[in-house]
């Protein structure tokens, strides 16, 4: 089971989003998704959109399989950059290529928090030898993506006891460079 948020701006003047996001439970368990789809506007809009389809189609395949269904989904769009990871028996397993980015704050403050080591790449484009790493899970432990509307430094002194919603309103609050679409989701695994 899970608890989630998720917080977003458009940038600022344009009315579609190139910043999306998949959270589907399965009989395995979830699959969460970020994706920024190429620069801004409509088509990055549509480059992100093949991709939420392509996941939602079989949300419960593993990461790596459904990084290439994504390639090959996106071919002939802008492309985008996509991290995802599964959460399904105690374990995270997730993956990236581009630079949306991917932390696992721990439920016990002792154990330092994990981040997501992100191919380069453009998904529908440039697909890099792809490489998934796999997590043990704690209950309490939030997982968060942002897109690179995000700064990086979201991370830093999170009040991690809070709701994953307001996580994400935090950290769109605090971190949001309002020169690009913007997306932070956060998931917490519990019992
Ligand atoms: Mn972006």
């Amino acid at each position: 089971m899970i608890e989630f948020g998720v917080a977003k701006m458009n940038k600022p003047g344009f009315e579609n989003s190139g910043d999306s996001y998949v959270l589907e439970q399965h009989s395995k368990g979830v699959l969460a998704a970020v994706i920024d789809g190429l620069g801004h506007g409509d088509k990055a809009f549509f480059a992100a959109q093949a991709a939420v389809e392509a996941l939602k189609q079989s949300p419960q395949d593993a990461p790596l399989a459904l990084m290439q269904r994504c390639h090959h989904a996106l071919v002939g769009t802008r492309g985008a950059v996509i991290s995802m990871g599964t959460l399904a028996n105690d374990q995270l397993t997730w993956l990236g290529v581009g630079n949306v980015e991917g932390v696992l704050l721990r439920a016990d403050k002792s154990i330092p928090r994990e981040r997501l080591m992100v191919r380069s790449g453009v998904v529908g484009y440039r697909l890099p030898t792809l490489r998934a790493f796999t997590l043990l899970l704690h209950w309490g432990d939030t997982l968060i993506f942002a897109t690179d509307g995000i700064r990086s430094a979201f991370a830093e002194n999170l009040p991690r006891h809070d709701s994953p919603q307001r996580i994400a309103d935090t950290i769109l609050a605090e971190h949001n460079r309002k020169t690009d679409d913007a997306l932070v989701l956060v998931i917490r695994y519990q019992s």
